[in-house]
């Protein structure tokens, strides 16, 4: 803990993404591509090249050239963990351990009563050129990124909508392109901008005030994809404050009562119309998979503002070092946070990348028969894990839930399958589940949520005492050497002369 309260004393100083490039660049974690691309398929099919070679230690990429359009496309700025430390200011940004990230962010994010309500101010670069005539998407290089998405994307949008009592909030939600003004966008109901649209409907509103930014504060985008611990008040603009130990600046939009952050490469202007609702997808999902189409309500241009030369920012998504899915890593932390009060003799909890969410790997302290299943059983209690959470692994505390090696052990040699693996029938689960056996049709009431229905497993592999439940013969000791001889042997190993 010593450890984490004195990170918690790093300031950031990197307050736009053009500083961030720069940064980068200076640090040579950035590529400028100069060869001409011919678009969307290209750069995704570069971008999985890369991720395939470096996995998700490959630098941010930069296309210069994009045939037909003057505006350079960057993706994979946060595709690296290492990024992320970098703009949360950790001096050792380079050598960051998944877990110190983790500790750090869920210790800043418990602290709201430290957080700094954003500021507006008149300096406002992404206005540098206000395009109120005839807004069109189809001016930015905007792709459709893989052969079968339903249309070209917006991957990165930080989308503000505002609640007269709520203050602002800021999510990112894929959108997709109809047409240069049209742009159904994912809103589910037990999102934020979900619950602010219900509320709109509510008080008979049915065109909500919406913008959207591209290329912001990078401290912004890892608060757009957080669920903060509460709905609303300013909860993403105020979080990043407090990091930075001052306000976000923010810029009020030309034509909407809304505020973005002022150093915005590109910003849409528009509403979202809840009675407009079009066919959405599908789209090259982060579980690797295409997500299928689905209904959603859709954001109509009014207004476009950029700064000059602007950048246009995107991710991948699909592959497993792919930066949507590096992005979805804070996704269970209001889970981990449940989990420290509800499961007993809770120790971590950890989702592999690679189980692309659906996996999860509890650590606990087990102290009595029956503990493992206990945990199986209030852990996927709580919202998140019962909407996400397919395969559930207990394990003690001497397994690394971070080394997918050591839980292998643990699952090959602690579990006993009829007495240690419980199913649960289906349940109603996030409809991206690409192992869901079927979908729940969209309700045509606001908010079009979307659902499939999957079954659950828990896995109980914590060592085994004699006396639980159906066993006769407890888990083996582990073999391992002599303690006090090992450690004699680690002190003077280099005599030996083997390496
Ligand atoms: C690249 C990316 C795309 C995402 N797209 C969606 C989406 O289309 N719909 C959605 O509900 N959540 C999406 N998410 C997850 C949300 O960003 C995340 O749940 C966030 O907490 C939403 O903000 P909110 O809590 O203020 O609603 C996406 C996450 C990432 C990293
Ligand atoms: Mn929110």
């Amino acid at each position: 803990m010593a450890d984490i309260a004195k990170r918690s004393s790093f300031i950031p100083d990197i307050w736009d993404i053009r500083e961030f490039i720069r940064r980068l660049e200076r640090e040579g974690d950035l590529v400028r591509v100069e060869k001409g691309v011919a678009g969307g398929d290209e750069i995704a099919a570069v971008m999985w090249e890369l991720e395939d070679r470096k996995g998700n230690r490959g630098p941010a990429v930069v296309f210069e050239k994009i045939k037909g359009y003057d505006i350079p496309v960057i993706k994979n700025l946060f595709g690296a963990l290492r990024r992320w430390a970098l703009i949360l200011g950790f001096p050792d940004w380079r050598n960051i351990k998944i877990r110190e990230l983790k500790e750090y962010l869920l210790q800043k994010i418990e602290t709201d009563k430290d957080w700094i309500a954003p500021e507006i101010t008149a300096q406002a670069p992404c206005q540098e050129v206000v395009i109120q005539d005839n807004p069109d998407f189809s001016k930015f290089p905007i792709f459709r990124w893989h052969p079968t998405d339903g249309g070209p994307y917006i991957t990165l949008p930080g989308v503000v909508i505002k609640d007269p009592e709520w203050g602002q909030n800021l999510g990112m939600y894929r959108i997709m392109i109809v047409d240069g003004r049209s742009a159904p966008i994912v809103i589910n109901a037990p999102q934020d901008s979900g619950i602010y649209c219900a509320r709109a409907r509510k008080r008979g509103v049915t065109k909500v005030e919406c913008a959207i930014a591209i290329g912001f504060d990078p401290l912004l985008h890892l608060a757009s994809v957080m669920k903060m611990p509460v709905v609303g008040r300013d909860a993403e603009f105020r979080f990043v404050g407090a990091l930075y130990g001052k306000p976000v600046q923010l810029a009020k939009c030309k034509t909407v009562d809304i505020d973005v952050p002022a150093s915005s490469e590109i910003v849409f202007e528009g509403f979202i119309d809840l009675e407009d609702v079009r066919e959405e997808g599908p789209y090259g999902e982060y579980t690797g998979y295409y997500g299928e189409a689905m209904v959603q309500p859709t954001f109509h241009l009014k207004c476009v503002t950029h700064r000059k030369n602007p950048y246009y920012i995107s991710c991948t998504s699909a592959h497993v070092a792919s930066e949507c899915l590096i992005l979805h890593y804070p996704q269970p932390f209001s889970w981990y946070r449940r989990m420290k009060t509800e499961v007993v003799g809770f120790r971590d909890a950890y989702l592999p990348l690679q189980g692309r969410n659906f996996m999860a790997i509890v650590q606990i302290q087990k102290r009595y028969p029956g503990w493992g299943k206990q945990a199986i059983m209030s852990a996927l209690g709580s919202g998140f894990a019962a909407a996400i959470i397919n395969w559930l692994i207990v394990v003690d505390e001497d397994i690394d839930i971070y080394n997918w090696d050591d839980v292998l052990f643990a699952l090959a040699t602690r579990v006993d399958p009829q007495l240690d693996i419980v199913t649960f029938p289906p349940l109603a689960v996030n409809a991206l589940n690409p192992s869901a056996r079927s979908r729940i049709p969209e309700s045509k009431d606001f908010p079009y949520t979307n659902f499939a229905l999957c079954s659950k497993v828990g896995i109980d592999a914590t060592k085994k005492f004699s006396n639980e439940p159906g066993r006769q013969r407890p888990t083996p000791p582990l073999s391992l050497p002599d303690t006090e001889v090992l450690k004699k042997v680690k002190k003077q190993w280099k005599e030996y002369k083997i390496d």
